[in-house]
């Protein structure tokens, strides 16, 4: 669902709600936080948002995708759930895949789970419930095998390029990096029972975890621990004054960390495909707690939980 564009730009496939929001955010103030926003573009026969390429300016990135809010699924998933549960049997593979006592018993009999209970399940198992977001995936640029997830797929042909999706086209755009692991990286695999090395997040969930995996991430770099914090402190203060950011309820969407050798290190926000407008006049205060109709999505105190992480991490 993504394109290579030329000139450091990157075609996502097109969605009506993210366009919306792009368009928005291009007028707001958190328009230097999010990548510019080029309109939309056909390209064989498939309709894309254009924009940039936030990895344009580094030289071998390493990435990090934390998915931010205490809830990563739109209330309407629930009121569908009810009124026309539909079974989905895609979740539930990928529930017990990670954990094959998950499933209630009737689950197991259905061989199927609703979408709102394995997006609740997987919010539980990781640190998206108790801390406001959670990892998604890193690509380092020293590893190859960072992720494996179908969007750690993405991921990787967005940065490096590897073996692994050899057809997709934005793999093209950078040649892939030596397979040199740290120690650290090494000694954090853990081995699957068909021997495949487990690099997924999904389980990722204390803040010692977090903690670790951020530690693994920049290499325990000190300038660049601080360089993260303080642009998560900007996001934090412009998030305060948006008014694009008061009136939607931000929900799926991502804080995008890239550093490099150089020591470049930023964060950007993307992907708002499920982010939505509230109805006029109202408005979300991104830090209390969710209850079903208050829309609230938690969005401060994922922030928050990182920004106190990042800040103890680059005092050490
Ligand atoms: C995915 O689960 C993500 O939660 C997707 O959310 C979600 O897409 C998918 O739902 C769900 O299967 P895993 O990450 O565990 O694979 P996001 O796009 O925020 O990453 P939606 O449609 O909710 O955006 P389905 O219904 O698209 O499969
Ligand atoms: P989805 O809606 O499919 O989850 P995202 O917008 O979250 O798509 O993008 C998926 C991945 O693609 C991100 O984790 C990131 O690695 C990469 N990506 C997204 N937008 C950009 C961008 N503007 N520049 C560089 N990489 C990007
Ligand atoms: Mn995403």
């Amino acid at each position: 669902s993504f394109k290579a564009a030329a000139n450091g730009r990157i075609l996502k496939k097109h969605c009506e709600s993210e366009q919306r929001c792009l368009d928005r955010l291009m007028a707001d103030v958190l328009r230097p936080f999010v990548p510019a926003y080029h309109g939309d573009v056909v390209k064989d026969g498939e309709r894309y948002n254009q924009m940039d390429d936030l990895l344009a300016d580094f030289d071998a990135p390493c990435v990090m995708d934390c998915k931010m809010g205490i809830r990563t699924y739109l209330e309407e998933e629930l009121t569908k759930a009810r009124k026309k549960p539909s079974l989905r049997k895609d979740m539930y593979q990928k529930m017990i895949e990670v954990d094959p006592e998950a499933p209630t018993e009737e689950e197991k009999a259905q061989r199927a789970v609703t979408k709102p209970r394995y997006m609740q399940w997987r919010e539980t198992i990781s640190s998206t419930a108790t801390l406001g977001f959670r990892i998604e995936g890193i690509k380092d640029c020293l590893s190859p095998y960072s992720e494996i997830s179908e969007k750690g797929l993405r991921m990787l042909s967005l940065t490096t390029g590897s073996a692994r999706a050899p057809d997709c086209e934005i793999c093209l755009m950078r040649a892939p990096q030596p397979p040199m692991r740290s120690q650290a990286a090494i000694a954090s695999e853990q081995k699957k029972e068909d021997g495949s090395v487990n690099r997924d997040f999904k389980k990722t969930k204390t803040r010692e975890q977090v903690t670790e995996a951020f530690r693994e991430f920049t290499k325990g770099n000190h300038n660049i621990l601080v360089a993260y914090r303080d642009r998560l402190k900007a996001i934090r203060a412009t998030l305060e004054v948006s008014p694009f950011f008061k009136c939607h309820e931000v929900i799926g969407s991502s804080l995008l960390f890239i550093h490099d050798k150089k020591e470049q290190a930023k964060v950007w926000m993307i992907d708002f495909g499920k982010t939505t407008p509230l109805p006029e006049g109202q408005t979300l205060q991104h830090d209390i707690p969710w209850q079903e109709g208050n829309r609230e999505d938690g969005y401060l105190s994922g922030l928050n939980n990182l920004i106190d992480i990042l800040t103890e991490m680059s005092q050490d």
